[in-house]
């Protein structure tokens, strides 16, 4: 068993292995890749209780050297163990999964900070590369909104999964959490509710620009989601020219979903989706923008295509790749996203939509709905897909959810963490972990290596380093 999540996709082992003692050094190969060595060096010092300097030049004997080599895979990296400890990645991102894979073999930093340990690796040639480009996690801002520290407390977690999408669900019925300098009464008037009347929030734009840098950091690319033309409650709230009475709707503190929407005919509706999809797009920069489409309330089938087609061309318009619930899928073209959520519904038209050319994001929900409940009677999450237990979460393939797509179509897998339930950091995590890491690993490692008995091992493994960080279900206590 090597305590790695997700599990690698090859492994060996081999004669040796490292001492990593208090006082070796992180060396890299070429400036350019000091933010990873710094971010390794940081936490390696933590683990060993002991500063680790970064250094450039030729590596001594126990001392950590980071390269890049364009032969491996994009995202892939190689780690192996012996006079020194060897990281190359086939790019930075590379590097820095092999990274998080050498600060998984060292475990946790020791009980007492500072006291200094000495760490024996075992000799490993650990040679890794993940199995699809998109390995995401979308956080739903909008049923009780979580803040900057909050989703960069999360993004650290998601990079040590090997996690590169952050989805962040910004508007909803029942709050706004994206200021948009032209319609500053979204988050004047629809910014502060949340479900169950509890507070809300917002990002101001250097909050996202905040949020976008710390991703950076950690090679996660941040996917905006503005919701229409059903979940537009907010929006309705905040302003009355997009309701057929011109009158603003009552604030939504309940759960019930499916009965805002936007309407075609008015004059209101192409200018603010135009604006406010450009705008936060535009702030986040990372080409990708998320347009919902999801549950949309009884409408002609024309005037929601209509609807979600404004929002495509407002997306396309900010230089941005649009990602789509499966309800939007008839509207989507070669290149663009869609994101399959509900196994009851959708099957031929995602299908469909991936023999033109669509790419294909897996959420199957009973799979990777992680607001479900993971077992009868957890005090957090949902229950409409049935429970999701850590089993659900892990025992399933990609290949086996649409099995007519066409071969190369999937993407890449998401889990979903909806919040109607979920109010703070603990109770954010409680639902994720373990769960997470059973989703990270279906999307990262190969096709039939997964094995229940060894995953719960290496879970054993790593629950020291989430305990200290205050994550998983035991912070909630
Ligand atoms: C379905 S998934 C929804 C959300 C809910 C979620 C609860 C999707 C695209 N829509 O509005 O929050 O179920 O699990």
């Amino acid at each position: 068993m090597i305590p790695v999540l997700p599990l690698p996709a090859q492994v060996t082992e081999r004669p040796g292995g490292t001492r990593l003692v208090p006082g070796c050094a992180v060396v890299v190969a070429e400036a350019g890749l000091r933010p990873v060595a710094d971010r390794l060096a940081a936490r390696l010092g933590q683990a060993l209780g002991a500063p680790v300097p970064v250094r450039t030049g030729s590596p001594a004997m126990g001392d950590v050297h980071l390269a890049v080599d364009p032969a491996l895979a994009d995202e892939g990296y190689r780690l192996v163990t012996g006079r020194v400890v060897e990281l190359t990645g086939g790019s930075p991102a590379g590097l820095r999964h092999a990274t998080t894979t050498l600060l998984a073999l060292v475990g946790a930093p020791p009980a007492v900070p500072g006291d200094p340990r000495v760490v024996d690796l075992p000799g490993l040639d650990v040679l890794d590369q993940p199995r699809y480009p998109w390995r995401g996690l979308m956080l739903d801002v909008a049923r009780h909104f979580h803040g900057v520290e909050v989703v960069e407390d999360l993004l650290d977690l998601m990079a040590d999964l090997r996690l590169n999408r952050l989805h962040l669900h910004l508007s909803d019925d029942q709050g706004w959490r994206v200021e948009v300098a032209t319609r500053p009464l979204l988050t004047e008037r629809s910014g502060t509710s949340a479900v169950g009347g509890d507070p809300g929030g917002w990002f101001t734009a250097a909050d996202l620009r905040r949020i976008v840098a710390h991703a950076d950091r950690l090679g996660i690319v941040v996917v905006p989601e503005i919701d229409s033309p059903g979940h537009v409650n907010a929006a309705q709230h905040a302003y009355g020219e997009l309701t057929p009475t011109g009158v603003p709707t009552p604030v939504h503190t309940g759960l019930e979903v499916g009965f805002s929407r936007l309407h075609a005919d008015l004059p209101a509706t192409a200018p603010f989706l135009r604006d406010v999809l450009g705008e936060v797009a535009g702030l986040v920069g990372s080409g990708w923008l998320h347009v919902g489409g999801d549950e949309p309330p009884q409408m002609p089938a024309e005037e929601y295509r209509a609807l979600v087609d404004l929002a495509l061309t407002a997306a396309r318009a900010a230089g941005a790749t649009p990602v789509g619930w499966q309800e939007a899928a008839d509207a989507l073209t070669a290149g663009d996203v869609v994101q399959y959520w509900d196994e009851r519904t959708g099957r031929p038209q995602v299908s469909a939509a991936a023999r033109r050319g669509v790419r294909v994001l897996l959420s199957p929900a009973s799979r990777t709905y992680l607001d479900l409940k993971p077992e009868p009677g957890f005090p957090l999450g949902l229950e409409w897909a049935g429970l999701v237990p850590l089993e659900r979460a892990y025992q399933w393939d990609p290949d086996d959810v649409l099995p007519d797509l066409p071969a190369g179509a999937v993407i890449g897998v998401e889990a979903c963490l909806w919040t109607e339930t979920v109010r703070t950091r603990a109770d954010l995590t409680a639902l994720l972990l373990p769960r997470l890491a059973a989703v990270a690993e279906v999307a990262w490692s190969p096709a039939g290596s997964r094995d229940l008995a060894d995953f719960r091992e290496r879970l054993a493994a790593v629950a020291p380093t989430w305990a200290q960080h205050g994550w998983g279900p035991a912070a909630r206590g």
